[in-house]
């Protein structure tokens, strides 16, 4: 696609990472084009690259050829962009940057991951089992890496790409290789008009139309997937589609028994391939949850079940996912920062005991009510809470758990490491975890997640420092 963009104009809207790779790599292929950000420094970043910047609002866009918008723009919902709405009405094609990638670069194998919760740990396990196998492959999409920065890759090379709902919305004719979907629960709802609108746009991941002999792997573990599943047996050859589940025993496909044993029954033979529990850098169901799509992914690549099961063993963890930061007078400090909805909190409890909890932030939809289970399963000590929604969560919590208003995060971490320390000196806890699984956005009061777990972070180094002589 891109080869026949010579000498054509392309609009840009949106001079973020993607825009600006876009507008870089474009250029270079003589691509006339033209673009615009809200942001006045990253219109003069991208000035720089010789791009016509202009208003695109006021754009003659029927002179425009395509236009690429970066995914966190509207296009549809909750309203559609005025410049979204301007080519709309002079029938220029709106696509993502992936869609215009994928469609240049044909050669190459691709494999995408989506999904609620999990799509980050997914698309780098995959990465870094081909990586570590000698398989030459690039990673990238929304994990961070906008694709138009990665390496061209021959037929023998996988791009890796995590797949936003608003990533796929824009690429309407992307076909991967292997598609994954790993779990859907309420989330960017006013994007997608509502639940419906974002069970569909997933499922897009899917249903492509180049007719490739892709492999669809779908984790069988909530009733939006499994609809999804039932769907794609009757819309596609069954072969193509391979269940994986975290939660029952799977004919044709590949489950995590109830005891953490990775199973391949994809012949009915029941294989047992590695026992999950034994893994401490992939801790917690919801990983099992990974590790199962990951091997049905990765077993099509034509890798061995031993190569696989030793590169999983050297998975390092991501950053802000569950992340151990330390102990200190015998507190764990566990940075979740990315759990920025109750579902991926959910996992992060299940998993741990003794937990000094910190949640709040800038409120999801429907906040954390599915957590109630978890309010009094035992597992939370305490609640510290901060955040924009600060009020509401402590309301949530109050009347069953030792909850505080805390406001900042420094606050919260200090006041959780003291009764921590109170606590397991009266033999009230004997392994406590100070737990920063917020359930919410950090926008309220940080620029991203990850500014939101460094700060956790270096909150547990300032206690170590402080309290070395006292507790050390
Ligand atoms: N802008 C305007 N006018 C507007 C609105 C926005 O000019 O009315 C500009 C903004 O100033 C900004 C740009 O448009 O410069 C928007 O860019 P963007 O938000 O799409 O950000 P990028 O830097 O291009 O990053 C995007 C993804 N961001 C979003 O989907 C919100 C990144 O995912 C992704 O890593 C990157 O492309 C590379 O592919 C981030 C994300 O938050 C991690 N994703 C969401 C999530 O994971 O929940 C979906
Ligand atoms: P994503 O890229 O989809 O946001 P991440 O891998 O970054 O996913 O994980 C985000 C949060 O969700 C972390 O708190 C992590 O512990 C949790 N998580 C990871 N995998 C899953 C899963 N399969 N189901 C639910 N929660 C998960």
């Amino acid at each position: 696609m891109i080869n026949k963009l010579l000498n054509k104009t392309v609009a840009i809207l949106g001079f973020g990472k993607t825009g600006m790779a876009v507008a870089r790599e474009l250029k270079l292929r003589g691509v006339h084009v033209i673009g615009w950000d809200d942001k006045e420094s990253l219109r003069r970043e991208a000035s720089k690259l010789k791009v016509v910047v202009q208003d695109l609002k006021t754009a003659d866009f029927s002179k425009i050829d395509l236009l690429i918008i970066s995914p966190g723009i509207p296009h549809t919902y909750p309203a559609p962009h005025p410049v979204a709405k301007l080519a709309k009405e002079h029938g220029v094609r709106i696509v993502s940057d992936i869609e215009l990638f994928v469609s240049s670069y044909k050669d190459a194998n691709y494999i995408g991951i989506t999904g609620t919760n999990g799509k980050s740990t997914t698309t780098a396990l995959i990465y870094h089992i081909l990586k570590e196998n000698g398989i030459p492959c690039a990673i990238g999409g929304n994990f961070g890496i906008p694709v138009f920065d990665l390496p061209i890759l021959g037929s023998d090379g996988y791009y890796v790409f995590e797949m936003s709902s608003y990533q796929i919305e824009l690429s309407p004719s992307i076909d991967f290789d292997i598609s994954i979907l790993l779990n859907i629960t309420p989330d960017h709802l006013s994007r997608h008009n509502g639940m419906d609108g974002y069970v569909a746009v997933k499922k897009q991941i899917f249903t492509r139309s180049s007719g490739k002999a892709g492999v669809n792997i779908v984790a069988v573990d909530d009733s939006y997937t499994k609809k999804i599943f039932t769907e794609l047996n009757k819309e596609q050859p069954k072969s193509k589609n391979i269940p994986v589940s975290i939660s029952k025993k799977i004919d044709n496909g590949y489950y995590v028994s109830s005891n953490g044993i990775l199973i391949d029954n994809t012949k009915g033979e029941k294989k047992e391939i590695l026992d999950l529990k034994e893994l401490s850098n992939l801790r917690g169901k919801h990983n099992w949850q990974n590790i199962v799509a990951v091997f049905a992914a990765v077993k099509k690549t034509g890798l061995s079940t031993s190569k696989i099961i030793a590169s999983i063993k050297s998975f390092k963890t991501l950053e802000h996912r569950v992340e151990n930061v330390g102990t200190f007078a015998g507190v764990q400090f566990i940075d979740d920062s990315k759990a920025t909805n109750a579902e991926s909190v959910k996992y992060a409890i299940d998993s741990l005991t003794d937990i000094y909890w910190i949640i709040g932030g800038r409120q999801k939809e429907g906040g954390i009510d599915i957590l109630k289970p978890q309010l009094s399963d035992g597992r939370i000590k305490r609640v510290f809470v901060i955040g924009e929604c600060e009020k509401q969560f402590y309301n949530d919590t109050k009347n069953v758990l030792p909850s505080y208003k805390c406001h900042k995060l420094q606050k919260a971490v200090y006041k959780a490491f003291k009764l921590a320390i109170k606590d397991l000196k009266k033999g009230r806890s004997q392994k406590p975890v100070i737990l920063l699984s917020p359930a919410t956005a950090s926008f309220d009061q940080y620029k991203s997640f990850e500014e939101r777990g460094d700060h956790f972070k270096s909150l547990f180094k300032e206690i170590k420092e402080k309290y070395a002589k006292k507790l050390g």
